[in-house]
């Protein structure tokens, strides 16, 4: 029984570095590339494949590189191009692949291209962003063209008293939305952002909001659902337009056909599989997979996600299974994951990071994700099960301009009004972007290991790092470091079953525990997970053969005889 020739990018195991907050080599506070060179060894021993590096890029970081100044510079506090040259050629000595984040719905206001279209009205690259005259309401108020919410708050128009017009932004004022309907605007992103960093060997992308180039040309009002605020979520009208099957096709033809790469593009806003699929078939190709984000959607608001909301295991269940089989019978591939750099850390949104539980909840989670069909992707720290901020740190520790935009205009919105800004708060330690920031934890030396700055690191480091770190749990047989490198192993050793298997769960109303099978030809996998603290019993679903062996368990000692499951527990049976 054989799947056809592993495919590097659906068999690999890729791993998101965040540059900012992986190593800093030259004790400014900030991580930087040689600090990532130097860990390389760590990255290969872990069983890692595929390396994905978040923006590098020349970006004055007013959202933490996705607004990129220059896509052919590296912002100089993590190095020179000469630099990351080096990390391609550490990763490809070492059998891996690099892929970079490309970023090309924006660029930042210090781009040049931008500083030239908003020089004048009759500018040669006046057309390569989105420009509007302004609207006017009854008593002669300026208005902006229409009631479209910035994905950071706000309005996603922003004036400019220069040349008397409005320009989109989707994210931060200072990420303009570049204009997709001009042809010389494209082919200058494939030139600049692309080809650039392909004839050096970058083997592939991650693409940042893939859905939103095209955004039609009419920009109607978004519907209301927020009420009591002007600006209204307008995801439903930026996301998949007209023309945006288009613009991929062209992007392979003219770019990527010419290398062997793989692409992942970021998918939101987009539920519904068969439209998944018109990405992702191999037939007309656009992109390799996709992210898919309800899984880490679970708990946010439906008016804003900083308006938390609970959760429940059958949701989970019945969204990973969607996720897992849309590509049933299909020339689709797809993703596994359950943290970036956008999440809070997926022990404490899934599982619980309370002392007692929280080694237990990282290795429930590293069994639950290596049993994943499609590619896999480890966020740096998942593998150590870094945890989010302690709830005692005030909102003055949060950096992100989502969370700090959100926290200010609920401020302003209700005249600081504590209940409202509590919670507020509540959603930020369990949902912000931060959380996934922090910097990595290498040792039990001051700030993690992470810098040796007398000062500390860019952003204050977890208060468990003395506790939770690299160093020592590459000492301790039992560590989850050591447990996620078994499973990543286990995971390519019945790759079949793994990586490639039919998915299929079972008692999903259960709020208990999760259930679900993996079958390849006349092989099956049982996974059985337990999302709670008490004892529970599972049933044995009945899945044909005869023989349960345990493959892997979380719980020492357990021969997986008895179908009671501890707190967090998890295992893995084969049957026969
Ligand atoms: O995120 C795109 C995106 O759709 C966000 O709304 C994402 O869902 C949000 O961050 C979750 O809270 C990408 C990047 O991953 C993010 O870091 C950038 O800020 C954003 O694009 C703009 O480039």
């Amino acid at each position: 029984m054989t799947v056809s020739e592993p495919i590097w990018w659906k068999d690999g195991v890729v791993y998101q570095i965040y540059p900012a907050s992986y190593k800093d080599s030259n004790n400014d506070g900030l991580g930087d590339i040689p600090g990532i060179v130097s860990k390389i060894d760590y990255i290969k021993d872990l069983g890692v494949d595929i390396v994905w590096l978040s923006p590098h890029y020349d970006s004055p970081q007013h959202d933490m590189g996705y607004d990129i100044r220059d896509y052919e510079s590296v912002y100089a506090p993590y190095g020179t191009v000469a630099d990351v040259e080096t990390l391609i050629e550490a990763c490809h000595s070492r059998g891996m692949r690099l892929i970079f984040d490309l970023v090309i719905n924006h660029t930042s206001d210090e781009h040049k291209w931008f500083e030239e279209s908003r020089s004048s009205k009759d500018n040669p690259k006046r057309d390569w962003y989105i420009w509007r005259p302004a609207k006017y309401a009854a008593d002669g108020t300026r208005m902006p063209p229409n009631n479209w919410r910035s994905i950071f708050s706000g309005s996603a128009w922003e004036w400019d008293e220069q040349t008397q017009e409005y320009y989109l932004h989707l994210f931060a004022k200072q990420q303009p939305d570049l204009n997709w309907e001009n042809p010389a605007t494209r082919r200058a992103l494939y030139d600049s952002a692309m080809e650039f960093w392909l004839k050096k060997g970058v083997d592939g992308f991650r693409i940042d909001t893939v859905n939103m180039y095209s955004k039609g040309t009419e920009y109607p009002d978004a519907p209301i659902i927020d009420s009591g605020i002007y600006e209204q979520p307008a995801s439903g009208l930026f996301c998949n337009g007209p023309r945006m099957h288009e613009f991929l096709r062209e992007m392979n033809t003219t770019v990527l056909s010419k290398y062997d790469t793989m692409t992942v593009g970021e998918l939101p806003h987009t539920p519904d599989p068969a439209h998944v699929l018109r990405y992702i078939g191999s037939g007309d190709k656009q992109l390799d997979m996709v992210f898919q984000f309800d899984i880490v959607d679970l708990g946010g608001g439906k008016t804003h996600k900083y308006e938390m909301e609970p959760w429940t295991l059958p949701e989970m269940k019945r969204v990973v299974e969607k996720w897992q089989t849309f590509i049933h019978n299909t020339d689709g591939w797809t993703t596994a994951f359950c943290e970036n750099h956008d999440q809070g850390r997926s022990i404490s949104r899934f599982a619980s990071d309370a002392p007692r539980w929280r080694e237990r909840s990282a290795k429930l989670l590293a069994i639950m994700m290596s049993a994943m069909t499609g590619t896999l992707f480890v966020y740096q720290g998942q593998e150590i099960g870094m945890i989010n901020a302690p709830k005692d740190w005030p909102i003055e520790e949060y950096k992100d301009i989502e969370s700090i935009n959100y926290y200010n205009s609920v401020a302003k919105r209700t005249n600081n009004d504590s209940k409202a800004l509590d919670r507020v708060m509540k959603s930020i330690q369990v949902l912000g972007r931060d959380h996934a920031r922090l910097p990595m934890q290498w040792d039990d030396s001051p700030y993690a290991g992470f810098t040796s700055r007398k000062e500390g690191a860019w952003m204050r480091t977890h208060d468990d790092y003395p506790t939770l770190n690299v160093a020592s749990q590459q000492k301790n047989p039992a560590s989850v470091l050591n447990f996620w490198k078994r499973m990543l192993r286990t995971r390519k050793e019945y790759r079949e079953l793994f990586i490639h298997g039919m998915f299929e769960v079972f008692d999903v109303e259960n709020e208990h525990t999760f259930v679900f099978a993996k079958k390849f030809k006349g092989d099956t996998a049982v996974v059985v997970l337990n999302f709670g603290e008490d004892q529970r019993e599972f049933k044995r679903p009945d899945v044909g053969g005869g023989k349960w062996e345990l493959l892997v368990g979380n719980v020492e000692g357990t021969d997986g005889t008895v179908d009671k499951l501890e707190g967090y527990e998890g295992r893995i049976y084969l049957v026969n």
